[in-house]
């Protein structure tokens, strides 16, 4: 791809890691006062660490490499970016970063220490919610350069589907603008208002709502760049193609229909929003799994689909022949094996009753470490190992190739680790977003971390494995983007491994976006409007029932 082009997406990359870098040393710190093995200094708590650690990891980090993943296989797939693109491109990076900035400035300083899911009553300072919101808006415009791309390319190829990480790209995108919408509406009409003092009350059940209208979506635009890999990337590297290029298209479309009607299985136990609704959007959740289960399934014909041509025998003779010494399949691999109990875990979460057990227990933290911790990371880590390579024209040597597997191995045994303790400690009653001396009041409390996976030393080794598996990975980044010696042999230079997909059966109306855009927005109408009229009619701004907060 282009020169420009690719300075874009490693700047993109370079800020993802320097997000990453801080986001894990906050983890490390986290284990270890939870531990009691850490006084902090004064200027700085637990809630605070908390916060920073979440944003830096859930939001920062993962938002920019999605655009230098974006970035890079837009102009690979559909050709280089022209003048105009790569101008907004750019506007939209300064913009997130200027965002990021001020919101990261603001939780250092202890004036936003309102975590990651920063709904009310929590309250910052009204510059994090500028921050937040710059940062949405900026990548709103990334987003739009690139959906200016795809359409001068549809322009160019009037009549034909566009390539399959084209589609996925614009799926994602339009799922991300969609689901913004909510969490842009609740930072400027409701939290810059009440942060800043021009009114002293803000509508509480309205508010979190309006954020997880956004925060679910929020999770599929992780892991729809994720599962981009996984059909598109993974395919080629085990040398067979995409199994099916409409069943990858559809489940997709899916996600823009069933990922967004659904932020009321995050409320399950809120007094304010009525059974019924909750119920229905119970039964849109279930259907947001099926595009899930279709990536299983579509993921183990491929695996089974190049086994057999390599000369695989029996029921499961493909699993030994896949690539198991090339780190960039089996990194993705493994990241896929997680998913099985993460994405389980998040059905346990989603039935109505089992939430009871489950909600504002450590089981959640362990549930969102073995899915955007594992999964999504772990195949973001994958990518990363030729991705850089591809963008700096530097080799990726057999020695990287064998310390990529040490990371993998470190960020797998931690990740056992510390979700276990976290999923069982959850079922035991022990509560999330809480720090460890709060528990002193409570000394029965402390029982429930006797256990030998349960006790707050396993977490913590599991944590610290973890953090020295990041810190490997920040030594590979680094060589990558600047140490490691300049590929000049045809042999040295890494390629962008894009499978092929045949088009032939797959139906146009699959890229007819209006459809479903249309159909998305009846969806959401059907499970939000008489909800949220509700509560803005029963409880405005200023109600007596607002006031206490
Ligand atoms: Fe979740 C809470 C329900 C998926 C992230 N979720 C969270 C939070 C986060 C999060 C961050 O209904 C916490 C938010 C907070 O701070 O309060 N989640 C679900 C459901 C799914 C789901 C139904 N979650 C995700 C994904 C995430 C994520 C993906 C991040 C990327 N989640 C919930 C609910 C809550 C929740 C409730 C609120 C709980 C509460 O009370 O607070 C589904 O999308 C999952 C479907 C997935 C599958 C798995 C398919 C398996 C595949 C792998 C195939 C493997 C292969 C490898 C081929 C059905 C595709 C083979 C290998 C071998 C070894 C055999």
């Amino acid at each position: 791809i282009a020169a420009q082009d690719r300075k874009l997406a490693l700047w993109n990359i370079g800020v993802a890691y320097i997000a990453f870098l801080i986001g894990t040393l906050c983890g490390l710190l986290q284990v270890f006062i939870r531990n009691d093995a850490l006084q902090l200094p004064s200027w700085l708590d637990y809630y605070q660490i908390l916060t920073a650690h979440g944003v830096l990891l859930a939001l920062i980090f993962t938002t920019y490499f999605i655009f230098g993943f974006f970035i890079t296989g837009m102009s690979k797939s559909l050709g280089s970016f022209g003048p105009k693109v790569r101008l907004y491109s750019w506007l939209g990076f300064w913009v997130t970063t200027l965002g990021t900035i001020m919101a990261t400035v603001m939780i250092v300083s202890g004036e936003a220490s309102v975590l990651y899911t920063f709904y009310a009553p929590l309250k910052a300072s009204g510059w994090y919610y500028v921050g937040l919101a710059l940062f949405v808006v900026g990548t709103w415009i990334s987003s739009f350069a690139l959906v200016g791309h795809y359409l001068v390319w549809r322009k160019k190829h009037k009549g034909q589907l566009s390539p399959l990480f084209a589609f996925m790209t614009i799926t994602t995108i339009i799922l991300w603008i969609i689901a913004c919408l909510g969490v842009v509406a609740t930072v400027l009409f409701q939290y810059i208002p009440w942060a800043f003092g021009w009114v002293d009350t803000i509508n509480v059940e309205l508010s979190r709502s309006l954020f997880w209208y956004f925060g679910h979506p929020l999770v599929y635009f992780w892991l729809l760049p994720a599962y981009m890999a996984w059909y598109v990337i993974v395919p080629k590297l085990i040398s067979t193609k995409v199994f099916s290029d409409s069943l990858a298209r559809l489940s997709f479309v899916l996600f823009i229909l069933f990922s967004i009607p659904v932020g009321f299985h995050h409320q399950l136990t809120e007094p304010g929003i009525s059974n019924f609704w909750k119920f229905l959007q119970v039964v849109l959740t279930f259907m947001v799994i099926i595009p899930s289960l279709m990536t299983a399934f579509s993921m183990f014909a491929t695996f089974e689909i190049s086994g057999r041509k390599k000369g695989a025998k029996g029921l499961f003779g493909w699993f030994t022949k896949l690539p198991w010494k090339d780190v960039r399949f089996t990194s993705i691999f493994v990241a896929m094996a997680f998913f099985i109990p993460g994405g389980a875990g998040g059905i346990i979460n989603a039935s109505f009753q089992l939430n009871e057990i489950v909600h504002n227990t450590l089981w959640i933290v362990g549930h969102f470490h073995i899915t955007v911790g594992t999964p999504v990371a772990m195949t973001f880590m994958g990518l990363t190992f030729w991705l850089i390579p591809y963008l700096t024209g530097r080799k990726f040597s057999k020695a990287m190739q064998k310390l990529g597997f040490v990371q993998i191995i470190t960020w797998t045994i931690g990740m056992l680790l510390m979700s276990t303790s976290q999923h069982i400690l959850g079922l035991l009653g022990a509560p999330r977003r809480t720090a460890y001396s709060n528990y002193n009041n409570h000394p029965s409390a402390l029982e429930w971390f006797d256990g030998i996976l349960t006790n707050h030393v396993t977490m913590a080794i599991g944590g610290s494995i973890l953090f020295l598996s990041a810190m490997i990975l920040i030594y590979i980044v680094v060589m990558s983007l600047f140490l490691s010696p300049k590929a000049v042999r045809a042999e040295d230079f890494v390629e962008f491994p894009m499978a092929e997909s045949d088009v032939q059966n797959t139906p146009k109306f699959l890229e007819n976006w209006w459809i479903w855009i249309g159909i998305a927005f009846v969806l959401i109408i059907i499970a939000y409007a008489i909800p949220l009229t509700g509560m803005i009619h029963h409880a405005p701004p200023g109600s007596e029932g607002f006031k206490t907060w």
